[in-house]
């Protein structure tokens, strides 16, 4: 045997244990001997059944991500898979934790499935570009069902145990000690005998298809996930499963999977995965942290509102302050509003709604917060209301609680002047809605210590978010590379092109909306704050403004909009505006292509992106494409500015960098020498290291 797979005999039941930590991947030194070990159980007689169960944290977590890209090494899943079978004594698999992707397709291997009824089943390698390609698409529908099966091989996401009972994924679901009922569950499928149906043998669910409510779901699907290759080939297996017989949907899926592993998309998203994972590993991060029990939020506003309930999913107690009885009710009301309409749409239920409301206190006085181990401020984003705010929780929050400010752009380092415990103080940028955006930008300052900054980002990931540790400059990382992706936005409609041709250079790129529709949505008037505040102005954007023109909530912005629609329309207005503003400069309109769009709002993306390396405020390129992915809605298939860049050619980016330098003398054209470098070597360096 091997340390990865070992076999015992519980009174006849044999049990395979897998063991390869942290999450049992199934890497080449487990499928090995864990075919050699079933190989061998499938002829012993004295095995009247095979358990196969995982040590550790969870059962098979997939497939190794690791090997994706590198030669295969036999024997592959699918063998093993194979293998099982033909075995004809009852298999079971003992699953706990996660049953993912190549995990779950072991298990459907098995004739039978028992389960913890913590734990949980998916098939989520589309989050990966890929699609199951062991036999999950042709197995999994076989005992779910076509249209249960799309949806979970399309959307990824994973199942509770109870579910996967309910559909008949899942045989038997236990409390305590899974083990010893797993062998108990096999002695008892040995006692009553077979035969004992292998899953791939199982038609019944399929000829139940309704075809046309498969393929309506099906179209659905691939609306909603424009751009992408995997889940179009996701639900294709998954009709082969339908229309062909079992072998042949078999090899169906192992072409599509072939194509999938090898192109761009899935190595764009697999990056990703891995680069989430490694934003987290900050310098101190196996630091005893500190203690976050009990967490204050200062402002009750959309972010203040949004970010306590953050705190509140995550199980945290919340503290929320406001300066007034009555602002402090209304921030309340919101807060119970959106948890009743998650509520109406089924996402939550009514008891874990008021479990969460029961997690909330509220109050008008500073005092209130002293018991707090975090406070975040996300009050009106000036330095002299922040200072004020920071002042005053110097005075009230207790030793080594940790103080962070929510702010977007402004001086961390400032603000932790602003206190006699600077080490305390760090920024937590959150996105809006700060419930809902996955992304939080950990601002690391200055004397910020290393201990407060591993409590922070191990805490993130506690309330489901996806931390990005960045240092201080105006905008940290995500906004600093917006100002540079948007700065040659008004430029192009001076000079010709439309709001509608910009952002459908976008859209055809794979972003969901452009930077204009982007506008209309979140209000023009926010950015029109924001320039006044710091002395700048936007030729186009402040006049829409001064007419009252913010965009979706006033019914017209750079659109117009039809009442009660967010449907955005040309508005001859804002075209006639343009116009009348370049005649004022004496620029002539001309045509311009969707290839000018992107090498004057994406080009200068990547290249603000290398300069922020440069400076060592992102530690590592694959950061900045976490925090895009995750919070700026780039698309996923590219993974990421800096990833993209590698597929772009950081040669042409260069080049075409150079023209628009020459051309218009702006500096966000000027290539960044990391950016010459990475052309040079194919590698990303950072200040940092
Ligand atoms: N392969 C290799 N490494 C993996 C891995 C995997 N499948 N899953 C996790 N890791 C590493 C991860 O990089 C991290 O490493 C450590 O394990 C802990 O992970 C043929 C083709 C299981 C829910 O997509 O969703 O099967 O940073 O920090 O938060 O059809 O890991 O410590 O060095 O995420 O507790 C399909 C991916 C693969 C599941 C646990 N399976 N994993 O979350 O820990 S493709 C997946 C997860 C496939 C077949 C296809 C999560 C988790 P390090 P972690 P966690």
């Amino acid at each position: 045997m091997s340390s990865f797979v070992s076999v015992a005999n519980e009174n006849g039941v044999a049990v395979v244990t897998i063991n390869n930590p942290p999450v049992n991947a199934l890497s080449f030194h487990v499928r090995k001997p864990l075919y050699e070990a079933l190989a061998v159980l499938r002829d012993d007689p004295a095995a009247k059944a095979i358990v196969i169960a995982c040590a550790g944290r969870t059962f098979v977590a997939g497939a190794d991500i690791t090997e994706f890209g590198k030669p295969v090494e036999q024997p592959e899943l699918r063998a093993i898979i194979a293998l099982l079978e033909t075995i004809a004594k009852p298999t079971i698999a003992a699953i706990h934790g996660t049953a993912l992707g190549g995990g779950l397709e072991l298990a459907l291997g098995c004739h039978f499935r028992v389960a913890d009824r913590g734990a949980k089943l998916g098939l989520p390698e589309v989050t990966l570009g890929l699609l199951p390609g062991g036999g999950g698409t042709v197995r999994l529908p076989r005992l779910v069902g076509a249209v249960k099966a799309l949806g979970m091989i399309v959307s990824g996401a994973p199942i509770s145990a109870g579910e996967a009972k309910a559909t008949g994924l899942v045989d038997e679901t236990f409390d305590g000690d899974l083990l010893a009922n797993a062998v108990r569950f096999a002695d008892e499928m040995a006692d009553r005998g077979g035969p004992f149906v292998p899953v791939g043998d199982r038609n019944e669910r399929l000829a139940e298809t309704d075809l046309a409510a498969f393929d309506a779901q099906a179209v659905d699907l691939a609306r909603k996930t424009r751009g992408l290759e995997a889940p179009l080939a996701c639900a294709k297996a998954v009709r082969n499963a339908i229309a062909l017989p079992f072998d042949e949907a078999l090899a169906a899926e192992r072409q599509l999977f072939a194509k999938l592993v090898s192109g761009d998309q899935s190595r764009a998203q697999r990056h990703l995965f891995f680069a989430e994972r490694e934003a987290a590993k900050v310098p101190g991060k196996d630091l005893q942290k500190r203690r976050i029990e009990r967490v204050g939020i200062i402002g009750a506003g959309t972010m203040g509102g949004g970010i306590a309930m953050a705190f509140a999913n995550g199980g945290f107690p919340v503290t929320l302050l406001e300066t007034g009885e009555e602002a402090l009710q209304r921030g309340l009301a919101m807060i119970e509003k959106n948890y009743a309409v998650s509520v109406s749409r089924g996402s939550l239920t009514e008891e874990a709604k008021q479990q969460r409301l029961g997690l909330f206190k509220g109050s008008t006085d500073y005092a209130d917060l002293a018991d707090c181990d975090l406070i975040i401020e996300a009050v009106f984003e000036d330095m002299a209301v922040k200072k004020e705010v920071f002042g005053r929780l110097d005075a009230i929050a207790k030793p080594g609680a940790i103080l962070a400010s929510n702010t977007s752009y402004l001086d961390v380092d400032a603000i932790a002047a602003s206190t006699s415990r600077p080490q305390d103080v760090l920024g937590m940028h959150f996105f809006s809605p700060a419930n809902v955006m996955k992304l939080l930008e950990i601002v690391r300052a200055e004397k910020t210590a290393p201990d407060a900054l591993a409590t922070v980002t191990d805490l993130a990931r506690r309330i489901g978010k996806v931390a990005v540790v960045v240092g201080v400059c105006h905008g940290f990382v995500g906004n600093r590379m917006l100002s540079a992706r948007g700065a040659e936005n008004e430029a192009l409609l001076l000079e010709g092109a439309t709001p509608a041709q910009v952002d459908k250079a976008f859209t055809d790129f794979g972003w969901p909306m452009g930077p204009f529709q982007m506008g209309d949505l979140a209000g023009l008037d926010i950015g029109w704050r924001n320039r006044k505040a710091r002395g700048q102005t936007a030729v186009i954007a402040d006049t829409l403004c001064e007419e009252g023109r913010f965009g979706q909530k006033t019914g017209r912005g750079w659109y117009r909009y039809e009442s009660g629609s967010r449907e955005p329309l040309a508005d001859p207005e804002v075209e006639a505006l343009i116009r009348a503003k370049a005649a004022e400069r004496g620029i002539e309109a001309r045509a311009i292509g969707t290839e000018e769009i992107i090498e004057r709002t994406l080009y200068p993306l990547v290249n603000e992106g290398a300069k922020i390396l440069e400076e060592g405020v992102a530690a590592r390129a694959s950061d900045i494409d976490v925090v895009w992915a995750n919070g700026y809605g780039f698309p996923v298939g590219k993974g990421g500015p800096m990833f993209w860049a590698g597929l772009e050619g950081a040669g042409r980016i260069i080049e075409r960098l150079e023209y628009w330098h020459q051309r218009t003398g702006r500096a966000i054209f000027e290539p960044a020498p990391v950016l010459r470098r990475f052309a040079e070597t194919g590698r990303w360096e950072s200040a940092r290291g």
